[in-house]
């Protein structure tokens, strides 16, 4: 291989999008209360999981979490411009948010919905979802894996 045909690669390798995994409110608390039903990660375990199975998988990620519904939204709205893909636990406002929802099917990139818990395990709440509608697939009740089985979605969805 010449020079030139490294700083293609290279430059090539930098251009590849990251995926978003974006989380909702609450999530912060994961690993201090209620590990009967979430566990005893934390978010930082979770993040710490997903950066080691993106970096097997050649994928670049963004990792963030956040408790207000708009800040959510505008992140799905920067998701659709600059990612490739959406890992999204939105929490509580899986089930009550018209407003992400729209965000979801204007963004125009593959959306994996993940829940830590088995939500139809859960109260009747719980199994309506603004999120599974405009989602390529749905994970839930296997825990901070299920983030990773996710990635593994979008990489072999992405062509990356
Ligand atoms: O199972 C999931 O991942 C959920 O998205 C978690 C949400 C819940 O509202 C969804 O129905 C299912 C809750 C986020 C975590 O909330 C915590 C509350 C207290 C302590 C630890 C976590």
């Amino acid at each position: 291989m010449d020079g030139s045909n490294r700083r293609v690669r290279t430059k090539l390798k930098h251009m590849t999008k990251p995926v978003y995994i974006l989380n909702g409110p609450n999530l912060n608390l994961l690993g201090t209360r209620e590990p009967g039903v979430y566990g005893n990660h934390t978010l930082a375990d979770i993040e710490r999981d997903c950066a080691g199975r993106a970096k097997a998988l050649g994928l670049e990620i963004e990792f963030r979490q956040t408790n207000m519904e708009g800040e959510l939204v505008t992140w799905v709205q920067e998701a659709g411009l600059k990612a490739s893909g959406i890992v999204l636990n939105a929490g509580a406002y899986t089930h009550t948010s018209v407003a992400l929802h729209d965000a979801l099917r204007a963004a125009g990139v593959p959306v994996i919905e993940v829940h830590l818990s088995n939500v139809y395990k859960r109260e009747e709440f719980r199994h309506k979802s603004y999120v599974s509608t405009v989602a390529v697939g749905v994970i839930c009740g296997l825990g901070p894996l299920g983030y990773e089985l996710a990635l593994e979605a979008l990489a072999g969805s992405s062509g990356e």
